[in-house]
């Protein structure tokens, strides 16, 4: 078995070297949750320092065209792990805290081909595809399928969102920590007579502004019901120092095999409460803070890869798994104390919507051995790294496999500048798309409220088809569909084609 894992790295790395890298790069891809287009330093935040994440940008390649799939976190985790476009299947949606495996054993994935091309693969962070089988997880035993199922060797996680219970963590097919005389049990209506966010509210820690009144976990009610588990329960000021540290302890297997770190952060999700180390790092609150949390996080992995010299040959995707919110459920200032910054650049809209701060996301690529500094605009999505990434690895896919995902290795390493000619967009919560084809970006109409109420994200849906000219009009505010109804009806043909695949 290792004798052909190894022929397949050697052959690998043959490949890989015809790109010009001496041997297969490890992948690291450093996923961020919520994380908007403007909310990091090298993207033009100027009161959040994000030092780390500037410093991956500065020695590497920035896209200011990098897109995830969806505006919410399951159905761009979907498409990123299997190559194809989440609304193509339906139950992709937000995963609920019972929600069970949403990619079924067998199904071809990103880090199963890479592992059958000799990489190590490993899951550290947020999960959110749901774990287990119907009717639901197993949470007090084994809990699978899950990660280990589809292609991953390791994994620690949180199995959902960290506003979601169960607020455990789990390694392989159990809870860590978990007293078998204190079983934990999820249940969507309240089994007992434990206290929630709602009979003692005024003693949270965090005050909910919707949802999340459910079970409180560390002073914070959430979405969900749990019993049990009491002394496995997460600490959320310790989560990221929890998560860096399995890092740390992945790393140090060494460099016999390249590997597949997939670091699915939990910043700068609800509940935002990061690590006193943080706290009053931004005058943003929480949120900021969260994000300048992240960015430690992000210097700590590129120390500990610097530090076992694995820096030079490792791809680094730094990126988010959809746009930016501010009130997503607690009452955390978010709105409040924003001042200037602008979570989603120039852009407009948010998490939820289909408008470009929905799925434009910070897409850094740093790659010391193969990739010059520098920034593109090149056109890229989360669903083409499946393609991409297995090309760097130097392996095929087979007939079939990823079929949503293009190979775009030579862009998204800066070797050649032409990328996507079109990109969908989705927002997660209506079956409607959005496609960005060169400057012009087309919404299809959608009956749906134009605004959540909870959150004010706005969320591009309309009665009238829109068409934006992105090249004079980034903010998307001027509907130019009534001029050009060829290219309404061009992109609107495109999206029925995409449907159709
Ligand atoms: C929504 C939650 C929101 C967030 C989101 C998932 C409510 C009212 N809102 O349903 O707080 O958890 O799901 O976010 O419950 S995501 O980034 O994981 O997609
Ligand atoms: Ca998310």
């Amino acid at each position: 078995m290792f004798q052909t894992l190894r022929l397949l790295a050697l052959l690998g790395a043959a490949i890989a070297a015809s790109i010009g890298a001496a041997e297969a790069p490890n992948i690291v891809l450093i996923y961020a949750d919520d994380l908007g287009y403007g909310d990091v330093g090298c993207y033009g935040a100027k009161s959040i320092p994000t030092p780390n994440i500037d410093r991956l940008a500065a020695g590497g390649l920035r896209f200011t065209s990098g897109y995830c799939t969806s505006a919410t976190c399951t159905p761009s985790r979907y498409s990123l792990l299997t190559g194809q476009y989440a609304w193509r299947t339906p139950g992709t949606g937000i995963a609920p805290p019972n929600g069970t495996a949403l990619i079924k054993p067998g199904t071809p994935t990103l880090p199963q081909t890479l592992r059958e091309a000799g990489y190590r693969t490993a899951v550290i962070g947020k999960w959110h595809l749901g774990l287990g089988a119907a009717p639901k997880p197993n949470w007090a035993g084994e809990i699978k399928p899950g990660p280990l199922e589809i292609g991953f060797d390791e994994s620690f996680i949180l199995p959902t969102t960290n506003d979601r219970v169960p607020c455990v963590y789990v390694r392989g097919h159990r809870i860590v920590g978990q007293d078998p005389d204190d079983p934990v049990d999820v249940f969507d209506t309240q089994p007992d007579d434990q206290p929630t966010g709602i009979t003692q509210r005024d003693q949270l820690k965090m005050d909910w502004s919707h949802g999340h009144n459910e079970t409180i976990v560390n002073g914070i009610s959430r979405i969900g019901f749990m019993v049990g588990g009491v002394a496995a329960r997460w600490i959320d000021e310790t989560m990221a120092e929890i998560f860096v540290k399995e890092v740390d302890t992945f790393l140090d297997q060494g460099k016999a095999q390249p590997f597949f770190l997939f670091y699915s952060a939990h910043q700068t999700h609800v509940p935002r409460a990061p690590n006193a180390m943080f706290v009053g790092a931004t005058p943003h609150g929480p949120r900021g803070d969260a994000i300048v949390e992240l960015d430690w996080c992000v210097g700590k992995i590129v120390a500990q890869l610097e530090q076992r010299g694995m820096l030079e040959n490792t791809l680094i995707l730094f990126t988010s798994d959809n746009g930016p919110i501010l009130d997503d459920g607690y009452r955390d200032q978010a709105n409040e104390l924003l001042g200037n910054h602008q979570p989603a650049g120039a852009f407009r809209g948010s998490k939820y919507s289909r408008f470009e701060a929905g799925t434009r996301v910070p897409w850094i690529v740093h790659w010391p051995a193969e990739v010059k500094a520098g920034v593109t605009d090149a056109m890229i999505s989360q669903v083409d790294l499946f393609a991409s990434f297995c090309a760097l690895a130097g392996t095929n896919l087979a007939e079939g496999v990823a079929t949503d995902s293009l190979d775009l290795s030579q862009a998204l390493t800066g070797h050649r500048p032409a990328a996507r000619e079109y990109v969908v967009e989705h927002s997660g919560l209506t079956a409607k798309l959005a496609v960005r084809r060169g400057d012009w970006k087309y919404i299809e109409p959608d009956d749906g409220p134009q605004v959540l109420t909870n959150t004010g994200a706005e969320t591009a849906n309309s009665f009238h088809p829109q068409l934006y000219n992105l090249s004079t009009d980034a903010g998307e505010r001027k509907n130019v569909a009534g001029k050009h109804p060829q290219i309404v009806d061009q992109l609107a043909n495109l999206l029925q084609q995409e449907r159709r695949k």
